[in-house]
């Protein structure tokens, strides 16, 4: 580990040529380290090939200039995200307001928009609902998804009920997209669907001391990182007899026709492997302040928390806004809402939290079908300094991720037969490695008969400058985790409804003062009675149990009276009041969802009399009454 330190401290020396390195997928010598000579370099094919043109390489992005209200038929670039916070907010001038929260490694802002009615109040006085997405670079279709919720609350705000009640009544904070520069660069550079995931810190990968020298290369200069086979009679694998652009692992005794070579690409640095040390690594989802580990135990996690700049910017953003109570985070893919925790470790999650998760989290279900709510260290797998354990144990907010897309929505099959079950879908093996093709078959006909080719680049031969004759085919960068275009609008709609249904679930707290009652000539009873109308509690569980943050107050105040006691009220049908010793004037509460809670004040003096409640997350209210 000493030695990795070491070359850590020289890092930010040569970040400046290693970054431009990683645009140019050439390797150079870039620390006194690689003194040792290094094995000549293979002639290049990558310097020969043309760089990728975006518009033509990355299906579903339009060159039409952004417009209000937004399409969801097509993609949104880095810049054109920016684009169109700004024609929203230059339509709803009076409803919205941009920030740049802050700056990506290479200086991009990072965007994000509140949608507040100010006419109603002051966006700190009204439950928060933060959403964020594309923390992975590659997972751009949340960004979408951030949009559609921005354009629906704006374009509807007066005309549809449900959304002008969800903008007067919460704050929205919106970050379409967290990792800047991976969406910036999955539009802009040859990549696969699942690359280009990284914040862009650059690191070495396989420990040699040179720097993301051995990207994958975009040999043909299409645009996308395909895969690589040669024809070979010793090779495992042979062609599918169903589709020919598949290929299945041959049984003993059979004869080899195909090596799988993996991602197309060079080996760049001569070291006798092939794009073994790609852009980054530091996983934005792994790097929070927050159980955060060592990557020797968690992949990606960086050399420290908050390592990424960016999350460093986002921390301190949800820091500066405590009535955030509600957050979802967007990525692909694999069709769930997450809950925490995420390690085992956190576990138990108080119970009364579960209950409200289990409010949202089933109707998202619901809401998106297809999808699962599932708990994410049990569920899916464990993960260190993860986002949302970030904010729901520092920020004390409700949140999910929210896993966008199910390949088996990319389906090609016959209906059932009249009166036969349903046929059991094909088996979910998405990898032509795995010997079970069926899933891989359907997609293919999906590409060839629902989107005409788009998805796939049949197979095509290439001289490869160390492999020599070999072809080139496969699934190209906007396929597989990402919807089709004509899907997108569909997509978006639905988990940005998830989205509204929580917000609506968000607290709703009012204040009666029950009619004071006289017990002697200056002494008054009174009853305050604090109701929440929304689902979620005006605080979480775990915030109590775990003193995130200030608990919600009731103070009881007046120029001509003094509160000799008060306490709240409890015990049903019987009740009782658990008088405060000290300060009684001022109480400490959490309202429960759908609930309320009561206290009971003796009061001497006359005049009037003013009950304030006050929550970092539901607001404010305020009630006078007059004793006389
Ligand atoms: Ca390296
Ligand atoms: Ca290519
Ligand atoms: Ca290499
Ligand atoms: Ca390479
Ligand atoms: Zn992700």
């Amino acid at each position: 580990m000493r030695k990795l330190h070491w070359v850590g401290t020289i890092t930010l020396a040569v970040l400046v040529a290693s970054s431009s390195l990683a645009l140019q997928g050439q390797a150079q010598p870039a620390t006194p380290t690689s003194a040792t000579p290094k094995p000549a370099q293979p002639a290049k094919a990558g310097a020969t090939t043309q760089p990728a043109k975006p518009a033509a390489t990355s299906l579903g992005v339009t060159t039409d200039k952004i417009t209000v209200p937004l399409r969801f038929d097509h993609y949104y670039t880095y810049e054109q995200v920016g684009e169109a916070l700004r024609a929203l907010h230059a339509t709803y001038p009076q409803l919205t307001t941009i920030d740049v929260v802050g700056k990506s490694e290479e200086g991009r802002d990072i965007w994000a928009m509140t949608v507040n009615n100010p006419k109603t109040g002051a966006a700190l006085d009204k439950p928060g609902v933060y959403v964020d997405g594309n923390i992975h670079g590659n997972e751009i279709q949340a960004g979408e998804v951030c949009l559609s919720l921005l354009n629906r609350l704006l374009t509807t705000y007066g005309q549809n009920e449900q959304m002008t009640k969800a903008v007067d009544r919460n704050a929205f904070y919106v970050i379409p997209s967290v990792n800047v520069d991976g969406r910036y660069h999955f539009f802009s550079d040859p990549n696969d669907p699942s690359s280009n995931r990284s914040f862009r810190i650059p690191k070495d990968d396989d420990h040699d001391g040179l720097i993301d020298e051995d990207p994958a290369d975009d040999l043909d200069g299409d645009g996308n990182i395909c895969t690589m086979r040669r024809k070979d009679p010793f090779g495992q694998y042979k062609t599918d007899p169903e589709d020919p652009r598949l290929m299945v692992r041959i049984k003993p005794g059979e004869k080899g026709e195909w090596t799988i070579l993996g991602e197309e690409g060079i080996d760049n640095d001569g070291d006798g492997r092939v794009n073994e040390d790609g852009e980054g690594y530091v996983d934005g989802n792994r790097n929070w302040g927050i159980n955060w580990a060592p990557p020797y135990v968690q992949a990606g996690s960086g050399d420290y928390p908050f390592e990424a700049s960016g999350l460093r910017a986002i921390a301190k953003y949800l820091v500066d806004r405590p009535n955030i109570i509600v957050v979802f985070a967007f990525h692909n893919n694999g069709g769930m809402y997450l809950r925490g925790p995420s390690t085992k470790a956190e576990e138990p999650m108080n119970p009364a939290d579960i209950g409200v998760y289990d409010i949202m989290g089933k109707n998202a279900e619901k809401i998106v079908p297809g999808y699962r709510y599932l708990v994410s260290w049990k569920d899916l797998y464990p993960t260190y300094g993860d986002f949302t354990d970030f904010t729901y144990n520092t920020v004390g907010a409700y949140s999910f991720v929210g896993e966008l897309f199910v390949t088996e929505t990319e389906s090609y099959r016959p209906p059932p037969k009249p009166g036969a079950p349903a046929a059991p879908p094909p088996a979910d093996v998405m990898d032509m490695m795995g010997g079970n093709n069926d899933r891989e078959r359907e997609r293919l006909k999906f590409n060839d008969y629902v989107t005409q080719g788009d998805l796939y680049r049949p197979w095509k031969a290439f001289k490869h400058p160390q492999f020599g004759e070999i072809e080139i085919g496969g699934w190209v960068k906007m396929s597989s985790r990402l919807p089709h275009p004509f899907m997108l609008t569909d997509l978006v709609h639905r988990n940005a409804s998830a989205v509204l249904f929580a917000a609506a679930q968000t607290p709703s707290v009012t204040l009666d003062v029950l009619a004071p009652e006289r017990v002697d000539a200056d002494l008054y009873k009174v009853r305050v009675r604090v109701v929440n109308a929304g689902s979620i509690p005006s605080f979480t569980y775990n915030a109590i149990q775990r003193k995130i943050h200030p608990q919600d107050t009731l103070v009881v105040s007046g120029a001509g009276v003094k509160v000799i006691a008060g306490g709240k009220v409890s015990g049903m049908p019987i009740e009782t009041v658990a008088y405060k010793p000290y300060r009684p004037e001022v109480q400490f509460l959490q309202v429960p969802g759908n609930g309320k809670i009561e206290f009971e004040f003796l009061v001497s003096g006359k005049g009037e009399l003013t009950v304030a409640y006050q929550s970092l997350k539901a607001g404010k209210a305020t009630k006078t009454v007059a004793l006389q």
